[in-house]
């Protein structure tokens, strides 16, 4: 059994309103967890006032920055919470928002990080919901670990991780979005690190094959053959995307503007010369 305390849990979440209490009330009654942090990553309903009303620690993204950003939040979170009950650093149990009431079956994740005999352990859920098109994310990601290690998980997406404080830093930076369970994998295993597969009876929201499920399953395609178009490694970007972008607009409109103004003033001398800019 888990001494009390050991364990900080971290649930990302982006419009999980429905769930995120009985998710929230669950973790907390975990064996060996000493608090909950919710990073809500720019819901745009009340997930943050319903995480916080269940005991979670909140942290905001004002606009949503993706999975792998929110988890990062959350560890963040954790440290300074820590720093400030001046506890050392716990481990990481990571749950996705939308298990509910099952997140309090979770606790087998954390036996082996405790026991010293895990670095990661991932979770297999033993009752899986209907695919919807999920399989072909799954497989590209599952292959691509193997490709990568040698290895494969069962359920390579699985979110339910529990680490040490020293893989989530091996892990780190994270990857984009809803890459960031692949890439965590690749790189622990390359790091030497041990991961071990847990069964668990836990459940989530069976996502439908509605229009909004296939944009979801989009994003996670996308995000995930973006960590090994990074050769399995996340590099964070040499600059920010959106000073990129405004970098791109700012700097042709500033050389536009400078041309402008010495084509004015040569004109207003022309002018005051009495010629007409060079034109007879
Ligand atoms: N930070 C962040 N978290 C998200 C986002 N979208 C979903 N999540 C969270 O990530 C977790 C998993 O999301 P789900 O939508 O359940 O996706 P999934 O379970 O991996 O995949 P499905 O089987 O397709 O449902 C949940 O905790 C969500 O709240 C997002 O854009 N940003
Ligand atoms: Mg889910």
């Amino acid at each position: 059994m888990p001494q009390a305390g050991e364990v900080a849990v971290v649930i990302p979440a982006r419009n999980e309103a429905d769930r995120i209490q009985a998710t929230v009330s669950a973790a907390i009654g975990l064996p060996g967890v000493a608090f909950v942090v919710v990073v809500d990553d720019g819901s745009r309903d009340d997930t943050a006032v319903r995480a916080e009303k269940a005991g979670a620690a909140v942290m905001r993204h004002a606009r949503s920055r993706g999975k792998g950003a929110a988890m990062e939040t959350g560890a963040e979170a954790a440290r300074l919470l820590e720093q400030r009950d001046g506890h050392g650093q716990r481990h990481l149990l990571f749950l996705d928002a939308d298990l509910g009431e099952t997140a309090g079956r979770a606790g087998p994740l954390i036996e082996p990080v405790l026991a010293g005999t895990a670095d990661m352990t991932i979770a297999v859920f033993t009752t899986t919901v209907k695919l919807g098109g999920h399989g072909l994310v799954v497989g590209f990601s599952g292959a691509g670990i193997r490709r990568a290690t040698g290895w494969q998980p069962r359920q390579p997406l699985n979110g339910q991780r529990c680490l040490t404080r020293a893989a989530f830093e091996a892990a780190r930076p994270l990857a984009h979005g809803f890459g960031v369970e692949t890439a965590m994998t690749i790189d622990l295993l390359r790091k030497g690190m041990r991961i071990t597969e847990v069964e668990v009876d836990l459940a989530h929201r069976a996502t439908g094959t509605d229009l909004k499920a296939q944009l979801h399953r989009a994003r996670q395609l996308i995000d995930v053959v973006a960590v090994f178009f990074r050769g399995g490694k996340h590099q964070p970007p040499r600059t920010p995307p959106a000073r990129d972008a405004s970098r791109r607009l700012i700097r042709p409109a500033g050389r536009a503007m400078k041309a402008l103004r010495g084509w004015a003033t040569a004109k207003l001398a022309g002018a005051r010369r009495g010629d007409s800019g060079g034109r007879k």
